[in-house]
């Protein structure tokens, strides 16, 4: 009983660690982007603060979006978008959303902590990005059972979507990804569109595999209750899509991945 009690207890403890993330030693809740109605943190392929204003533009605009407004952001941490982080916002502005207080960050507050606009757009932070067309695909996702897939299947995906599916089950499952369909712009290194797997509860971490072309990828098993699957197309040449079921498996049978079909 009490060893039950103690597994349960710690199950918790370990799906709050999940859902909020380290990197850099950057707290980071990635359960936001289908609950902060598109709004986003990026950093720079090269790292933490990495960005100038004009860059911070960019990178937004890569993935479709704009960067995000101080309203936007706002409206954002209200519903739980909490990124420990400054980054640049609309009108060269600098700051970071916090939902929970802490000694390390933010100083103790909760809110957007504002740094103001910068006089000079040279300095480099990281960004927020705005993308409201990536609303209509992705979520959380806790029943044992469920079909997924790209935004608008059958039909061919649109340019520049950006999806985060997030999947959490009980403690003590682990995920089954299965393919059904699968067909995304082909290019080596998938860098115009692909599907990406995190053995992870964010996108942060755990990486797994990136995938596009026609090949259905192999069957893939989560380490634990959780797995995140993030979607994404540039803004040219569309394909298929894809479509695949993840299911509930009990802990206590041993799959395993065939690490050599990773890309
Ligand atoms: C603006 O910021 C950049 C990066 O921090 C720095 O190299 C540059 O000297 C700054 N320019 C001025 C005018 O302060
Ligand atoms: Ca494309």
């Amino acid at each position: 009983m009490h060893i039950l009690f103690v597994a349960v207890a710690l199950g918790f403890v370990l799906k709050e660690a999940r859902a909020w993330g380290y990197k850099n030693g950057i707290l980071h809740n990635s359960i936001w982007l289908e609950q902060a109605a598109g709004v986003y943190h990026r950093e720079s392929r090269k790292g933490r603060y990495q960005l100038t204003y004009k860059e911070a533009k960019a990178v937004c605009k890569f993935e479709g979006g704009t960067i995000a407004t101080y309203d936007q952001l706002e409206a954002a941490r209200q519903i739980g978008f909490h990124v420990c982080a400054a980054g640049w916002f609309d009108r060269g502005r600098v700051g970071y959303p916090i939902v929970k207080p802490g000694a390390n960050c933010g100083f103790g507050k909760v809110g957007i902590i504002d740094y103001g606009y910068r006089l000079n757009k040279s300095e480099r932070w990281d960004v927020y990005c705005y993308n409201p067309n990536s609303k209509e695909c992705g979520g959380v996702h806790t029943d044992p059972v469920k079909v997924l897939q790209s935004p608008g299947f059958p039909e061919e995906y649109l340019d520049e979507q950006i999806c985060y599916w997030h999947i959490r089950l009980r403690y003590g499952q682990r995920i089954r990804l299965h393919f059904l369909e699968f067909d995304i712009e082909d290019d080596t290194d998938c860098l115009s569109d692909y599907l990406e797997i995190y053995d992870s509860y964010d996108d942060i971490t755990g990486l797994a595999g990136r995938y596009c072309g026609y090949e259905l990828p192999e069957d893939f098993f989560s380490t634990g209750n959780v797995m995140t699957l993030k979607f994404r197309s540039d803004s040219s040449v569309s394909a298929g899509g894809f479509q695949l079921q993840y299911i509930a498996v009990d802990d206590s049978l041993h799959f395993s991945n065939d690490k050599d079909t990773f890309v």
